[in-house]
């Protein structure tokens, strides 16, 4: 029986133990490139023991942020940028990720903390967003985007492609395409934001049209031994629940078709009209259902925020990675904390030598 503390092998890649760093946006960031902040902030969390650090969601193009601080990759510039952080993620051996993104009708807001808004149309700061639908979100974010062209869409898929090539060329070993929490990948997916008459709306088919072509274009880049990963938000909470699943179900074994190596199963928020059941690893049920039903590895996150969580997703077989976010910003080395909570904290060290050998040789308690 897997635990978390087993290492887990997804085509060439094997991560040390079940503990994956989420992407966590930083909004910190100029012009899409990193900076000091990123680099220690991703240092940090790989040296904390995580078996996969994923890099937050970066912009596919300038238009795909969700703010003017998120992270770019549409130079290569951008690109040689992320390649001290790779080093640093593998140099504390941890495999480095990156989460690929573009914000869809989300995009163009102001920082979370500086109001989470759509930045106002005529502010130099923001952009005009894009989305299959000149739909807007709605409250805070409340401007409607510019409805999609197909040269549009084309455009943007070439870009995920591009983003992905740069990707592999700074370093990275394990892909992660954000399609879910009301982005543009979701976007399409949804009807909440997706009425088009053309071959991008309508029908499921039509609807998950974007995200298996820009699938396929992204594996025809990617190498086959390095995982490529989708977050797709399979559930709204908004009273649709079985429909909304089921085709989630069904897009996710068309996405396995293409090429997908493991789902990472979050919910969609693309409606405010939701009744989200917040509690301790409320998705995990979730993530069990579509890794059974599609037949497919698959992570999962949100409120796993204690050892005894985290494991019991993995030793109850109900997924095989945990994305572990907020319990890593307040401690990156929560992963130590959890092994010795869970009575884990055997040889090898969750930590690095550098932390790990000093720990076990006085042990913490002579420490405190
Ligand atoms: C949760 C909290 C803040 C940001 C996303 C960028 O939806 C986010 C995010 C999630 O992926």
């Amino acid at each position: 029986m897997s635990d978390l503390f087993s290492p887990f092998s997804l085509k060439g890649v094997t991560l040390r133990n079940r503990i994956a760093a989420s992407p966590m946006c930083q909004y910190s960031a100029t012009d899409g490139f990193v900076n000091d902040w990123h680099s220690v902030h991703y240092a940090g969390i790989a040296r904390g023991g995580a078996g996969l650090t994923i890099v937050e969601a970066t912009g596919v193009s300038p238009e795909g942020r969700i703010t003017p601080g998120c992270l770019g990759i549409w130079t290569d510039a951008h690109a040689e940028k992320l390649e001290p952080i790779v080093r640093s993620i593998e140099a504390a051996g941890s495999v480095p990720g990156i989460q690929l993104a573009h914000a869809g009708r989300k995009a163009s807001a102001n920082r979370p903390w500086e109001g989470d808004d759509h930045i106002l149309a005529g502010d130099p700061r923001g952009w005009e967003p894009i989305a299959p639908s000149a739909i807007a979100f709605g409250r805070h974010l409340g401007r409607a985007p510019r409805e999609m062209t197909p040269e549009d869409i084309a455009r943007v898929q070439d870009d995920f492609v591009e983003g992905a090539k740069r990707s592999l060329r700074a370093g990275f070993k394990w892909l992660n395409l954000h399609f879910a929490h009301g982005y543009l990948g979701q976007n399409f997916l949804s009807e909440h934001s997706n009425k088009r008459r053309d071959a991008y709306g309508g029908t499921l088919e039509n609807r998950s049209r974007f995200l298996v072509e820009t699938l396929t274009a992204v594996r025809a880049v990617w190498p086959e031994e390095y995982p490529l990963t989708v977050r797709l938000g399979v559930v709204e909470f908004d009273g649709r629940d079985e429909q909304t699943l089921s085709e989630a179900i069904e897009v996710v074994k068309r996405l396995k078709a293409a090429g997908l190596d493991m789902i990472d199963v979050s919910f969609g928020f693309s409606t405010y009209e939701h009744q989200i059941p917040w509690g301790p690893a409320f998705i995990v049920p979730f993530a069990d259902r579509v890794r059974r039903e599609a037949d497919i590895p698959a992570s999962t996150t949100w409120n796993i925020a204690t050892p005894e969580l985290a494991d019991a997703a993995v030793r109850d077989d109900c997924v095989d990675v945990v994305m572990i976010g907020r319990s890593l910003l307040q401690n990156p080395h929560w992963p130590d904390l959890a092994s010795r909570a869970l009575k884990r904290d055997t040889k090898p060290w969750v930590l690095s030598a550098p932390y790990g050998y000093w720990l076990e040789r006085y042990g913490v308690a002579q420490l405190t």
